[in-house]
């Protein structure tokens, strides 16, 4: 806990405006002075530039703002990273991990840079400096020692390039495995699953030129303010063509309700746009009931106006499965639906009453609906609706999951996937002459198990902070224990530095905003947004330290350290040029034509997208209605249900500081969200001190001293913040066909203590 105490204000009715400049400028200033700082800022988002390291909303395609393309939590993610603070190896011999690891997340940031590769022996107390040859050495020995490559693991975030995502596999699977879990198994993957098995892409289908088209956007399960901030603008605009927003949260989330843009002077005056027309403060896992009642409320009024209401012949020419669909549909109950979202009926029928007339709608959605065990079929849910209203594959209307890492979408385009499919593995060994891996590997929740049952070994992360981001966080630190050598290739230090296999490394990489020099020369890698757009991403900060290598170079060199003289590919070629990566990427992956030129254009290109064209790349080359019960999660009287979710102050695991300024939190991140009912019931008032616990499978989970706070929540709701409370999330609870661990939806009880 922190020292000073927990405040609770008002929970702030507009996002942005003008603090959110000053805490802009103050974080970047802050850790990387003035003129760093300001350079950092000047070349964010830029066609120029380089890409935001943090969410992956698009940049517009035309005229960028000159006030700077960019929002308060991009700024911060910059501070982070252009910090001047570096960790030396005089500061590993002063601080023993064990010392490291009794630090919170936010401390162990605030350290600095990791400045050169350290390297934790067996039995050892503190890191030590290590050369990069020894260290590559090190990794390829174990690599090369084990029974199977099936006993390595190989972990990607989705902040890596395309150009290293896409060695990286190519090294991996060369290597002889396709585990390759990513971040996104715990993220978008129900939406992947999802779409894919409706609509023949894994991928949302808008592009911006949509959202200023629409004519109603739903917004489910995603707190824009704080977590995709550039968003608010294109709502901004949206709304002023005319867009009726709702949004579906359990929370009314600061930035879902008003903007004051900060890029215009009325917003930075406090001017502010209220911007979602209809709030539906649905129960936490209430969306596929919600969205039930809509289509059953929709579906009656086709019936007083038939072909009015529904797109009849985008039905009959696009859709399979409509009459089973509707069978189903006929059969629901509306007070069902209606007690089981937790929304009045006077609102379901405005939202009917609003969608009746309507074509161009487009749905967004995040987190709030991917990480429950029914994800997959509240997503196809969604479709449905879609489908009902033929609002795919044309201008203003569409699907928008909205990613979180500024690369994840890219990672899994250059296939980063444990589940690859027949054509990538056929085109992998057709142009590298060697047969790739055919089985499927390991995903996040079954690299874990694996660890933890001795079948996996080895565990190598490009990124990221695998133990604070996974369920189950005591079960994941025993599953990396056993591990005999992990190794993270990271700009920053991080709890999986801490607890680790008998052997650690440490690789320090560029980040984003790092100038990359290759034999002299500048390099840039490139990134994929939410809306398939291909762009260049070219550091311009000198590196804090002359030991960092890039994360493509570092692959390579791992590569050859581990494959050695029976490496099918040629690692050198890529060493001397990231053209010859973006070279092979193109003979390898579909819609990457003219590579080398294509991204060097201003803006970049937009990959094929066969929703967006009007197709549906299904084996029956149609889109499907899926059918699915709605499901209720029964708690116990003195059960609580409970959503993890992101503070204003954090980028997952990375926390920038200790306020949550929309919700009105400061100085505690250790807090636990309730309806006043729920602590009128358990005689808890504000600030009191509770654990949280789950006794999922028969083990009890506890996070200790959590602070009550009372905030507008539906009841028997409650929210607490990851990754303070993934201790809680059973390792067992997953969604059904993704595998995402289920972090919206965790039944606890709270003790006071
Ligand atoms: N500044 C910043 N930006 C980020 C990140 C960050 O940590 N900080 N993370 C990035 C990443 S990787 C991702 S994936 C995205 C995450 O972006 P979000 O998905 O917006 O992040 P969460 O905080 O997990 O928010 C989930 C939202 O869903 C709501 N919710 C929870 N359960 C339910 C439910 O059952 N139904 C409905 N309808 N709503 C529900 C919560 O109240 C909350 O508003 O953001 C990306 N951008
Ligand atoms: N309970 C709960 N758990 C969740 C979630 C939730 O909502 N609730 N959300 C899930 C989601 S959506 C996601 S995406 C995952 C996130 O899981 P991860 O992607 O694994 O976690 P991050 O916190 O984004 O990783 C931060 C670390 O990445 C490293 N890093 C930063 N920039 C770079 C870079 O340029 N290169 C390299 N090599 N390393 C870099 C730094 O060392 C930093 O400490 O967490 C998931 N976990
Ligand atoms: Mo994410």
């Amino acid at each position: 806990m922190s020292d000073k105490k927990l405040k609770v204000g008002q929970v702030k009715r507009s996002a942005a405006g003008l603090p959110a400049i000053v805490e802009t400028v103050k974080q970047v200033v802050g850790e990387a002075g003035l003129t760093r700082g300001w350079k950092a800022l000047a070349h964010l988002n830029k066609k120029d530039g380089y890409d935001c390291p943090g969410c992956a909303w698009p940049d517009p395609d035309d005229e960028r703002s000159a006030l700077g393309e960019y929002c308060e939590n991009g700024a911060k993610a910059i501070a982070e990273e252009a910090t001047l603070k570096k960790l030396t190896p005089e500061f590993f011999a002063q601080h023993n991990v064990a010392e490291l690891a009794a630090l919170s997340d936010y401390e162990i940031g605030r350290k600095g840079r990791v400045a050169q590769p350290m390297f934790l022996p067996a039995g050892a107390a503190h890191y030590q400096a290590i050369s990069w040859d020894a260290a590559f050495h090190t990794i390829g020995k174990a690599l090369n020692n084990l029974g199977s490559p099936d006993e390595a693991i190989f972990y990607t975030s989705g902040r890596t390039s395309n150009e290293a995502a896409f060695l990286y596999q190519l090294f991996v699977r060369a290597y002889g495995t396709n585990n390759l879990p990513d971040c996104s198994n715990m993220c978008h993957e129900s939406s992947g699953v999802a779409l894919g098995e409706s609509l023949g892409i894994g991928k949302g289908s808008v592009t911006l030129e949509d959202f200023y088209k629409a004519e109603v956007i739903i917004i489910l399960g995603q707190n824009p303010g704080t977590n995709h901030p550039r968003m608010l603008t294109a709502l901004q605009k949206a709304k002023a063509n005319g867009a009726y927003i709702i949004a579906v949260n359990p929370l009314p989330e600061t930035g879902l309700m008003g903007f004051n843009n900060p890029q215009q002077v009325k917003g930075l005056l406090g001017v502010t746009t209220a911007l979602t027309d209809l709030f539906l403060p649905v129960t936490i896992n209430g969306d596929m009931a919600l969205l039930k009642a809509i289509e059953y409320l929709l579906w009656q009024y086709e019936q007083q106006a038939p072909g009015q209401v529904f797109d009849r012949s985008f039905i009959e020419q696009h859709t399979a499965g409509y009459e089973a669909f509707i069978d189903d549909l006929q059969q629901q109950n509306l007070d069902q639906l209606a007690e089981a979202c937790g929304i009045s009926m006077n609102q379901l029928r405005q939202v009917a009453e609003l969608l009746k007339n309507k074509t161009r709608i487009i749905a967004c959605w995040a987190m709030g609906l991917t990480q429950h065990t029914n994800a997959v079929d509240t997503i196809k849910e969604i479709v449905n609706l879609l489908l009902l209203k033929g609002s795919i594959g044309k201008p203003g209307a569409g699907t928008c999951p909205v990613r979180g890492h500024s690369n994840v979408q890219g990672d899994r385009t250059m296939g980063i996937y444990e589940k690859p499919g027949q054509p990538f593995l056929n085109s992998i060994e057709s142009n590298f002459q060697f047969k790739p891996p055919q089985h499927a590997g390991y995903d996040v929740v079954e690299a874990i198990k694996a660890m933890h049952s001795g079948r996996a070994s080895v565990f190598i992360a490009m990124g990221g902070n695998f133990l604070s981001a996974t369920p189950d966080t005591n079960y994941t630190a025993a599953a990396l224990r056993k591990c005999t050598l992990t190794v993270h290739v990271s700009t920053k230090l991080n709890r999986s530095h801490l607890v680790h296999g008998r052997e650690a490394l440490i690789l320090p990489c560029l980040g984003r905003s790092d100038k990359d020099l290759l034999h002299g020369e500048e390099q840039f890698v490139s990134c994929e947004n939410s809306m398939g757009v291909i762009q260049l991403s070219k550091g311009v900060l000198p590196p804090v330290s002359d030991q960092l290598l890039s994360e493509p170079v570092i692959v390579c060199r791992l590569a050859k350290a581990t494959l050695g003289n029976r490496s099918p590919v040629n690692w050198d070629k890529y060493l001397q040029h990231y053209d010859h990566i973006r070279d092979d990427i193109e003979r390898t992956i579909p819609g990457f034509a003219d590579y080398n030129k294509r991204v060097r254009q201003p803006g970049g290109f937009y990959l094929p997208n066969c929703n967006r064209e009007g197709s549906f790349n299904t084996a029956s080359k149609k889109a499907h209605f899926n059918i699915a019960p709605i499901t209720t999660i029964k708690l116990a009287d003195h059960e609580l249900l409970m959503m993890t979710i992101r503070s204003h102050d954090q980028f997952n695991t990375t926390i920038y500081g200790l306020n949550d300024r929309y919700r009105g939190i400061y100085n505690e991140r250790r807090v636990i969200l309730m309806n006043q009912q729920d602590m009128d019931q358990r005689n808890l008032k504000q600030g009191d001190e509770v654990d949280l616990c789950n006794y999922s499978g028969g083990i009890e989970r506890v996070a200790h001293k959590f602070l009550v706070v009372p905030y507008p929540i539906p009841v028997r709701c409650t929210a607490t913040y990851f990754p303070e409370a993934n201790v809680l999330v059973p390792v067992n609870s997953v969604a059904k066909k993704s595998n995402t661990p289920v972090s919206k939806a965790v039944v606890i009880t709270v003790r006071k203590t």
